[in-house]
């Protein structure tokens, strides 16, 4: 029974990553300045995630719509960042987004909507 579970998570993950291929939102065009702003601003960022969640697929889908470069983490197949992850940012749960301040202090933060909004309301253009 635990096979046949999954199996069907495994097929509904590749499902969902198919559907999310075909559907791509096209990355916006920056400009330099702008592009290296945001840079700047993403470079101390990290997306811990699983390929096949589809909860990362929606914040996958965030990051490219905005068309910022956040460096992705493989925390399923990766024991170095599924380590991290745990002790770290406190619980083994996907996707969560490390965000290291100015002065160093680094933040965790879970859940799929909370980091779609935050991710929005920072990079947004108006
Ligand atoms: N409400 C959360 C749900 C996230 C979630 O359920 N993630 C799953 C992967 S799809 C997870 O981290 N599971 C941990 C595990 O497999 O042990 C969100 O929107 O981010």
């Amino acid at each position: 029974m635990k096979y046949i579970f999954r199996s069907l998570r495994w097929f509904l993950g590749q499902f969902i990553v198919f559907i999310d291929w075909i559907t791509r939102p096209k990355k916006p065009k920056h400009t330099p300045e702008r592009k290296s702003k945001l840079d700047a601003a993403t470079a101390n960022m990290a997306l811990y995630q699983f390929n096949l969640c589809p909860f990362c697929v929606k914040t996958r889908r965030k990051v490219r719509k905005l068309g910022l470069e956040i460096e992705t983490r493989d925390a399923r197949n990766d024991p170095k960042w599924n380590t991290e992850l745990v002790s770290e940012g406190g619980k083994y749960q996907v996707p969560c987004l490390r965000i290291m301040g100015e002065n160093g202090e680094v933040q965790w933060m879970y859940e799929s909507s909370t980091i779609n909004d935050y991710l929005e309301q920072r990079f947004a253009q108006s």
